[in-house]
């Protein structure tokens, strides 16, 4: 734990920890804990640092991912005169982190957003909107991850979690989501989406489900992204509407939308 508090002790976490965040709607907590984090560097792999699998909490790095789960994790705590408390938070990082909040090896990281997003949906702390505003479907195929075992180093060294990652992928292989197709997403995007959401970008890429995460953000009435981009190697805006950075990725597919339940 006192790693962790160290990691927590960053400029990052501790001024979003006691800043006075005053807004109350969730969707406005998710979108001013994304721009506290604007900035911060993007890192990948942060969390595979050693062979155990163990809570990490560190907001100086950040991927597409965990950028997406510190804002969540700091918007689900309760707040007291505009403040959240710092065991809050870790408790919340490993909630949105870990299939039904418990760390029990690799394989109970949600790796894969399909099995992220069901967690917290089944959990009560995620909606599923492009469920209810939907009928696009895509049926779910992952198995990127034991096809590709030198990406993920607890893999390269493990045949246990190998075959544990192979469970987690025919289970969620049998599953469907709904999404909006990249062509179907208009430049101000559409009226149920708003600010806040957290945006899951579906891939064709072979064996994956999503490939890319942020916060929706109208700048003025145009649909951006506030993410953790590879591009600028920092959390930004986008400069550019959603729906271009989906026209302009290839394996880009369309969009997944949930929004935080508190
Ligand atoms: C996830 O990748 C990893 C998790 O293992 C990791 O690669 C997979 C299937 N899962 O715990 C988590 C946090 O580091 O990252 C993410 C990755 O996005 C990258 C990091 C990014 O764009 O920043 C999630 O899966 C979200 O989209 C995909 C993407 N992985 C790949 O494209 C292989």
């Amino acid at each position: 734990m006192k790693e962790l508090i160290k990691a927590l002790g960053s400029a990052c976490c501790m001024s979003l920890l006691t800043m006075g965040v005053s807004a109350q709607d969730a969707n406005d907590l998710m979108l001013a804990n994304g721009i506290g984090l604007l900035n911060v560097p993007y890192v990948a792999h942060t969390l595979d640092q050693g062979d155990q699998e163990e809570l990490i909490v560190n907001c100086d790095e950040v991927d597409c991912t965990t950028f997406v789960e510190y804002a969540l994790a700091m918007s689900l705590c309760p707040m007291e005169d505009g403040q959240i408390a710092e065991g809050d938070f870790i408790d919340n990082v490993q909630r949105v982190r870990y299939r039904d909040g418990k760390v029990n090896g690799y394989a109970s990281r949600l790796h894969y957003i399909t099995d992220w997003i069901d967690n917290g949906v089944r959990n009560g702390y995620l909606e599923d909107i492009t469920a209810q505003k939907s009928n696009y479907e895509q049926k779910v195929s992952v198995y990127y991850m034991t096809t590709h075992p030198s990406l993920y180093k607890q893999l390269t060294h493990s045949q246990e979690n190998v075959a544990a990652m192979k469970k987690v992928e025919e289970a969620l292989s049998k599953e469907t989501y709904r999404y909006i197709p990249k062509d179907k997403l208009p430049t101000n995007g559409l009226p149920w989406i708003k600010s806040g959401d957290i945006i899951a970008i579906t891939t064709d890429i072979p064996g994956l489900d999503i490939s890319h995460m942020g916060i929706a953000f109208y700048v003025k009435g145009t649909l951006c992204l506030l993410h953790a981009s590879t591009v600028s190697k920092k959390v930004v805006v986008s400069r550019t509407a959603l729906s271009q950075m989906l026209k302009e990725a290839e394996h880009w597919t369309g969009i997944r939308v949930v929004r935080i339940r508190k």
